[in-house]
């Protein structure tokens, strides 16, 4: 706590960590491309840079407030210091802004317009590098590349990947992966934390959206969409709308118009994996064994596992996602008799995740050598793809998804922020239905950002531990401490992302905490708003046990056991 003379004006802090914050706090926009605010102080960038009273120049991200201390932030010298550094940046860029995919998002563009660079006096150095776009998540495009090291920070901080790193020196200085190899061939997880940091297009989503629009088009093809739960709460961002608000109903109208045919929501495929996953563990703990049961829903989790805790791969639930099973379920669904026009149908699911469209690629996930979900589309592709119809989204009325999945629970909408996996799991061992067995559950600790949270629910007389985990780096650090014997959980949920699928890599940027924290009171609003709180009490639920599951069930779990 103290104060600081900023500009001209005093100033306040408390517990901000550098100078930097304390400029942003009385609304001065400074602009960094290094810096973010979870993530370590790199200081590289430079452009953060403040004078002090004698005339210094100082990193503002990587010095402490002080009592007293007097800072300008724009005086000339600062001026001139971030325009050449914006003019370096530029002369080794490829400036192809005008077809650039990040043209309008990028960082560098819009930092360089405010700095009012107007020309470049440096001419091009580097010649161009490989484009690495093998993978079926990212796109990394070297010649993008500004250096800030924010993807490499990225991977290592939140997931603990650390499959980005620097290279060379000097001005062959680069980021990039061991021996230069594509992200495919490294243990890249496809989560894309590393692009939602990306201030420029170096790392970008890899887009399947011409290939939706040639679905669409195409006659012989039945079009089925199926929304994620955490799109809902965040796609708006792109058109202007708070973090958080509910969009559902837009969204629906939205794919009805692009032309797509029939539009459901995942959730339905969440309440499914909450049953199967309930009664798995429910099983586990009555055996005493193979515990504890971890979640499988996350694909960037599942490839760490597998890459990382081969072991520990007997422990991940057999369920498939609630994605992967909802396809599954919907491609039975159609091939019933009275759907069949001789059209193929083509699952295209709508995702806040990069990873998901590794998930669907995935040949174990295809049943008969068909594939269960076509397609993935990211939050921000499927924004676009309204940006380029001239939808207008803000306009749009609000329309229902489509019988014969129309009814969701609240439960499976949960699933779309940290913690939803396990409090829907709860919801469904917990006998009693009323208002306050949910709010107990909601309180028993499984909500809330903390990258790990513990919660203890008693279920027939026993004792259940639940560990929630988000960022896999978390994750591994509770691994370690299971093998150590000095933690023990009956389930634990991980989700990659931070805050689970609300913070995902497809989602609108950009994101931090305070974005992720509003989605998340969106998710939980919808769930309040939902009449169906619990998976079991979906009447789609119980009509698909009933119908296409009957002899089917099989088909929800990555065995093909159950
Ligand atoms: Fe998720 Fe899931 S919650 S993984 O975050 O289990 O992506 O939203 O669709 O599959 O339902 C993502 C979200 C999503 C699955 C569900
Ligand atoms: Fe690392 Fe995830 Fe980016 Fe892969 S996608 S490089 S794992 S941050």
């Amino acid at each position: 706590m103290g104060t600081m003379i900023i500009d001209g004006q005093l100033v306040e802090y408390t517990d901000e960590k550098n100078i930097l914050a304390v400029i942003r706090r009385a609304g001065i926009e400074l602009p960094t491309f290094c810096y973010h605010s979870e993530l370590s102080v790199y200081g590289a960038c430079r452009m953060c840079m403040v004078e002090d009273k004698w005339g210094s120049t100082i990193t503002s991200c990587s010095t402490p407030p002080k009592d007293g201390m007097e800072v300008w932030t724009n005086t000339d010298k600062l001026k001139k210091h971030r325009k050449m550094i914006l003019e370096l940046l530029l002369a080794n860029h490829d400036r192809d802004c005008t077809t650039c995919e990040k043209s309008g998002r990028c960082k560098l563009q819009e930092i360089a317009l405010k700095v009012g660079v107007k020309k470049v006096r440096f001419g091009q150095e580097k010649k161009e590098m490989p484009i690495d776009d093998l993978g079926p998540s990212i796109i990394r495009n070297p010649n993008k590349c500004i250096l800030c090291g924010d993807c490499v920070r990225a991977c290592q901080e939140i997931q603990g990947v650390g499959v980005l790193d620097f290279a060379y020196r000097g001005s062959n200085l680069q980021v990039t992966t061991a021996f230069n190899k594509s992200l495919q061939e490294v243990d890249c997880v496809n989560c894309g934390q590393c692009r939602v940091v990306c201030p420029t297009g170096a790392l970008m989503i890899k887009k399947d959206i011409d290939r939706a629009y040639e679905a669409l088009q195409n006659k012989n093809k039945r079009v089925i969409a199926q929304i994620a739960p955490a799109v809902r709460v965040a796609i708006g961002e792109d058109f202007g709308l708070q973090p958080g608000q509910i969009s559902m109903g837009k969204i629906v109208a939205a794919l009805r118009k692009l032309g797509f045919d029939q539009v459901f929501d995942t959730a339905v495929g969440a309440d499914l994996t909450v049953i199967e996953e309930a009664e798995e563990l429910m099983d586990r703990i009555q055996r005493k064994e193979k515990l504890p049961l971890f979640s499988s829903c996350c694909p960037s989790w599942f490839k760490y596992a597998e890459q990382k805790h081969p072991e520990l791969m007997e422990n991940v639930s057999s369920c498939l996602s609630p994605m992967q099973m909802f396809g599954a379920v919907i491609k039975e669904q159609f091939k019933k008799e009275k759907f069949s026009e001789e059209k193929e149908n083509i699952v295209i699911a709508i995702m806040p995740c990069t990873a998901k469209k590794y998930e669907a690629a995935r040949p174990e996930n295809a049943i008969n050598g068909e594939r269960q979900v076509d397609m993935v589309i990211t939050t921000q592709e499927l924004a676009i793809m309204i940006q380029e119809n001239g939808i207008v989204f803000n306009e749009l009325e609000d329309e229902a998804i489509d019988m014969p999945f129309g009814f969701t629970s609240g439960a499976g909408v949960i699933f779309g922020v940290s913690g939803g996996v396990s409090e829907a799991v709860l919801r469904y061992y917990y006998k009693e239905r009323n208002a306050s067995a949910l709010k107990g559950i909601s309180y028993s600790g499984v909500r809330g950002m903390e990258g790990v949270k513990e919660a203890t629910a008693e279920i027939d007389g026993r004792t259940v531990r639940i560990g929630v985990v988000h960022g896999l780096k978390n994750a591994e650090k509770l691994i370690r401490k299971i093998k150590r014997g000095e933690e023990k959980f009956d389930f634990i949920e991980v989700m990659a992302c931070p805050g689970g699928c609300i913070g995902g890599a497809g989602q609108p940027i950009p994101q931090n905490e305070n974005v992720r924290k509003l989605r998340a009171k969106g998710i939980y609003k919808v769930d309040k708003s939902l009449p169906i709180k619990r998976s079991d009490d979906n009447p789609t639920i119980d009509a698909l046990y009933n119908g296409v599951l009957n002899s089917n069930r099989h088909i929800l779990h990555r065995d093909g056991k159950h």
